[in-house]
């Protein structure tokens, strides 16, 4: 099953809205398969943002994803990272569209929210940068069977 990579940014956390974007993720039937709190750096900062270096807003992004500790989940489901980002929606929060959680929590193109994963390529490579082989859990959610049909599992 694919998994993806989502951090709750820094503006969840000063916004105290952690819980309620987890559980929009967990309502959806996405088991929740490693999640952590970190302190990002400079350094990953600039591996994970790389391909928006050349942009004017660069030192500010990473500065506000320094501003507190992030949260880091991997999320596993059928199509897990389709599902995510179809859930967070647009980058801008002002045209997010409403029901998204960017669309629904937020007024800025920066303060979005949320990152999540936008291939599965990405996803393998952010999910290793985030987080140790160890730190992934691999236990089989009860609700399986009601979550799928056993042809989409
Ligand atoms: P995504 O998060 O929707 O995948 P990306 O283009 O990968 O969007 O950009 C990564 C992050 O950089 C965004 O989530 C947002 O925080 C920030 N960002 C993107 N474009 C802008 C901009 O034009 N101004 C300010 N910040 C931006
Ligand atoms: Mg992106």
């Amino acid at each position: 099953m694919e998994q993806t990579l989502v951090l709750l940014k820094p503006s969840a956390l000063q916004r105290g809205i952690v819980g309620e974007i987890i559980n929009r993720f967990e309502k959806k039937g996405l088991r929740l398969a490693g999640m952590k709190m970190m302190q990002l750096t400079d350094e990953i900062l600039d591996e994970h943002y790389a391909h928006l270096r050349e942009k004017s807003f660069f030192r500010e992004l990473k500065d506000s994803m320094m501003a507190t500790p992030v949260i880091a989940c991997c999320l596993e489901g059928v199509e897990a990272v389709q599902v995510v980002r179809a859930m967070t929606g647009a980058t801008n929060g002002r045209a997010a569209a409403p029901g998204t959680i960017r669309g629904d929590y937020c007024m800025s193109n920066q303060h979005n929210i949320v990152h999540a994963s936008d291939s599965p390529e990405n996803a393998a490579i952010e999910l290793a940068r985030f987080f140790k082989r160890e730190e992934i859990f691999g236990y089989e959610p009860a609700t399986l069977s009601f979550k799928y049909s056993s042809g989409e599992r």
